[in-house]
């Protein structure tokens, strides 16, 4: 495996201080896994002359996503957003559809840009996923669907959505955009719900550059949705159905080939450098690094710190202090779906139904994913933080 993640480059210590970085040192850095396979996927669409309209290696692509996730059909689309805006209408969302605040915008923009109002509902702060007690509250006569989102690839409450769903009639869909590799009671994340929504972002630990895929056991809807991503095109001049264009390019599909092939390698180094930040900050008074529910696969991407009260610096001090040695360490989501437009001028009184939306929002920091060395100066850059 090569390519994972730049290592950061240490400089000496000055006066005692922890040494910053010389290379800034993101969340989100792209993970390349093979390079030359990714060049040669390229070669073969240059050589096929065949760019992009479901060409060859999306194909290959889809079956072997399929395959891995243990599902139906997946639908390869040009990102995330997309193929979230086409799962919604392939299902015929409308009205209202719960979703939750703390998410990734796109989540309630795909809703709104096609008129559908996000009602937003509040999180468990132990998993930072739905609280289905909280999902019940927010059912109102327009509502129409519920989209959990598996924030962190940490599954949504799967079970306990279905009960609301199937009880109150209502379309469930996942927002699996993290969580590609994740599992619920150890089946493959991708099977559950009506469809299950991935982002193959640059960022994301599988990554295809820009690209998506909506996955799913039902074959009418996996069919609704290959029409809706070409245009309605079935077949040669045969437009039957309203549709956009989500198509997946052959290069992405090269990318996300090539990525797959030591995907599991990668999520087991990310395991690895998960422990080591929890055992390196363990003994931080107030700090917290996010657990994963162990009986179940996550693919480790997300390093989720927690600065509680008691932490004698506030979580802001501490993003500054990081930033000061270039670790670009980031709020997440940050402040909520709710307190972004159009939301915050539609619902200004969102945040009295959302406590732990909130109090989750201003105490998370995500860390950058990264080797083992600089996860020990990271952790002491925070440590020194805490302590002056
Ligand atoms: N649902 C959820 C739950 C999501 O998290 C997302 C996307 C979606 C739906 C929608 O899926 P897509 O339509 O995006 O496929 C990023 C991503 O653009 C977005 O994909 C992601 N979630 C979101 C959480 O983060 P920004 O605005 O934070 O990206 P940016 O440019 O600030 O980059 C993030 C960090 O990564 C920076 O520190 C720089 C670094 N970076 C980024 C790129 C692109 C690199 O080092 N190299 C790179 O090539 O949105």
């Amino acid at each position: 495996m090569s390519g994972k993640k730049i290592m950061g480059e240490a400089s000496p210590a000055i006066h005692g201080a922890p040494p910053a970085f010389l290379q800034p040192l993101h969340v989100g850095q792209p993970n390349i896994i093979n390079r030359d396979k990714f060049l040669a996927g390229v070669a073969r669409a240059l050589d096929n002359r065949w760019l992009t309209n479901n060409g060859p290696l999306v194909q290959e692509f889809e079956q072997r996503v399929a395959d891995k996730l243990g599902v139906k059909h997946c639908v390869a689309m040009c990102n995330g957003t997309i193929a979230l805006e086409i799962a919604i209408r392939a299902l015929g969302l409308a009205g209202e559809v719960i979703v939750p605040s703390w998410t990734f915008v796109a989540t309630a923009h795909a809703l709104y840009w096609q008129g559908i109002t996000p009602i937003f509902a509040d999180i468990d702060p132990a998993t930072h996923n739905l609280d289905p007690v909280a999902v019940r509250r927010m059912i109102t006569p327009r509502t129409s669907g519920i989209i959990g989102v598996h924030v962190w690839g940490r599954a949504a409450p799967v079970d306990e959505l279905h009960a609301i769903a199937d009880e109150h009639a209502l379309k469930l869909m996942f927002d699996a955009a993290h969580a590609f590799g994740s599992s619920y009671q150890g089946q493959s994340i991708g099977q559950f719900g009506a469809c299950e929504v991935f982002s193959f972002h640059a960022t994301k630990s599988f990554n295809t550059m820009e690209g998506g895929a909506v996955t799913t056991n039902d074959d009418e809807l996996a069919e609704a949705m290959r029409l809706m991503r070409n245009f309605g095109f079935k077949g040669y001049d045969n437009v039957i159905h309203p549709g956009t264009n989500g198509k997946m390019i052959e290069v992405c599909a090269a990318m996300g080939l090539a990525n797959l092939d030591g995907f599991d390698e990668l999520v087991e180094a990310n395991r690895r450098n998960h422990v080591a930040y929890k055992q390196a900050l363990a003994e931080i008074p107030g700090i917290s690094v996010l657990d994963y529910a162990s009986a179940e696969r996550n693919n480790h991407h997300y390093i989720v710190l927690e600065v509680g009260d008691e932490c004698p610096v506030s979580r802001d001090d501490i993003i500054a202090a990081l930033h000061a040695e270039n670790v670009l360490a980031r709020k997440y989501f940050w402040p909520g779906c709710h307190g972004m437009q159009p939301y915050r001028d539609l619902f200004p009184h969102a945040g009295l139904m959302l406590p732990n939306t909130i109090a989750v929002a201003k105490r998370v920091v995500v860390l950058p994913n990264v080797d083992q060395e600089s996860i020990r100066l990271i952790s002491k850059i925070i440590a020194d933080t805490v302590s002056t």
